[in-house]
């Protein structure tokens, strides 16, 4: 990632800020080049300026706050793994699916023929997002787990010709998914302020600077990724964080005919697999470990009494694994299967529940056409 032409404006004492204009580059669903790179998520910021670029604005309109960095992100990379790789069940927090390269698989599952979620969402969005606009009258934009802010654009145009928007404050932790949809969102908003934060859901969401109205997305039913108890945790947080009157969109999977649910997540190219493995790579890159990924096999099926799709990998063989970084050897059983990843299917009741016991009332409730996905609004009580 080449962060060349940003100029560092200001070091808050929770991270680095860098502020200043992005030369546009193009951005592709899906760059099959990245498929089969290598390169770490986190890279460090260039911290000196740097001279002004020929023909392009000098405005500026974008700011990345590091919340975490690269050697915060490593200490915690540590932490989890030990944790997870040392109890049983074995357990990975999905987290660590999204370096550069994870990142470009999901986008990759986004455009899957099985894989219906994204498509679904944005059938609504583009049916639903004026009216958003207009009961909201956000004037800054929050997204978590932005990743590319793909869909995002089908609100931040409604709500951009609402004329009420004035920030868009892209959160995930991914640093380059941050940088490369900052670049494009500048290119294509010349009036709007990028403010982008590089964080982690569970430790950094109270640190979210926003002006009311405030309208926080939480697109692609990324909520299911978390247990029902850690649900209830960002909830509050982000009912804290928003205050009366603040606003949340999310976008939430619905339980339907399980043979679906296990096609989504188990697709016959065979990306969702690759995505899964991404993580091993990432222990192997950033700690120093020997896992061999063809003796992981990827696992994912719906779990009706729970209602969600459990991902796993599962060990072909009896092995030893040596994470050297810690000083670890983890010993899995053939067939042992370790969880990366939770995918909760949710039904209106439920959801309806959760999002009271929080503190927020609703404000809308919409689906597509085939009742597949829904996306829905809260108001701060
Ligand atoms: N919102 C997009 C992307 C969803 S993929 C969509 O709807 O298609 C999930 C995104 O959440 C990824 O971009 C990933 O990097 C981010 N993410 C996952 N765990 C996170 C965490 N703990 N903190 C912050 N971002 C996280
Ligand atoms: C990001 N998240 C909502 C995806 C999902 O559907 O739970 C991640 C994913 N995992 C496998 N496929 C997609």
């Amino acid at each position: 990632m080449d962060l060349k032409l940003a100029t560092i404006s200001s070091v808050p004492s929770r991270g680095a800020a860098v502020q200043g204009t992005f030369p546009g580059r193009a951005h592709s669903a899906v760059d099959s080049a990245r498929l089969v790179d290598y390169e770490p998520c986190m890279g460090s910021l260039r911290t000196e300026p740097s001279a002004p670029v020929l023909g392009f604005p000098t405005r500026r309109r974008f700011m990345l706050d590091v919340l975490i960095d690269e050697q915060d992100r490593l200490e915690l990379l540590r932490a989890e793994a030990r944790r997870g790789l040392t109890r049983r069940p074995k357990e990975l927090p999905p987290k660590w699916f999204y370096d550069a390269r994870g990142s470009a698989l999901f986008d990759a599952i986004t455009g899957l023929p099985e894989y219906y979620l994204t498509r679904r969402e944005r059938a609504i969005l583009r049916v639903r997002a004026a009216e958003i606009a207009a009961i909201t009258g956000a004037r800054t934009l929050v997204e978590l787990g932005s990743g590319t802010s793909d869909k995002t654009r089908i609100l931040i145009d409604a709500l951009d010709a609402a004329g009420t928007l004035e920030s868009f404050v892209p959160f995930d932790v991914c640093q380059p998914a941050l940088e490369d949809a900052g670049a494009a969102l500048l290119d294509e908003y010349p009036r709007l302020e990028v403010h982008a934060v590089v964080g982690d859901f569970d430790l950094h969401l109270g640190a979210i600077a926003h002006e009311g109205p405030t309208l926080v997305a939480f697109l692609g039913s990324t909520i299911g990724n978390f247990p029902a108890p850690a649900r209830a945790d960002l909830l509050g947080e982000l009912r804290r964080m928003l205050g009366a009157g603040g606003f949340f969109l999310v976008g939430t999977d619905l339980v339907k005919d399980p043979a679906r649910l296990d096609a989504a997540y188990n697709d016959s190219r065979g990306i969702t697999a690759a995505f899964n493995r991404n993580v091993l790579r990432v222990l192997n890159r950033d700690l120093d470990a020997d896992f061999a990924e063809e003796r992981f096999e990827h696992v994912a099926a719906f779990d009706p009494e729970l209602e969600l799709v459990d991902i796993r990998l599962r060990s072909r063989v009896a092995q030893m694994v040596h994470v050297r970084a810690l000083d670890l050897n983890v010993h899995f059983d053939a067939g042992e299967e370790m969880r990366t990843e939770i995918s909760t299917k949710f039904q209106r009741a439920g959801l309806e529940r959760e999002l009271a016991a929080a503190g927020f009332e609703a404000a809308g409730w919409w689906t597509d056409r085939a009742g597949d996905f829904a996306l829905s609004l809260w108001r701060v009580d």
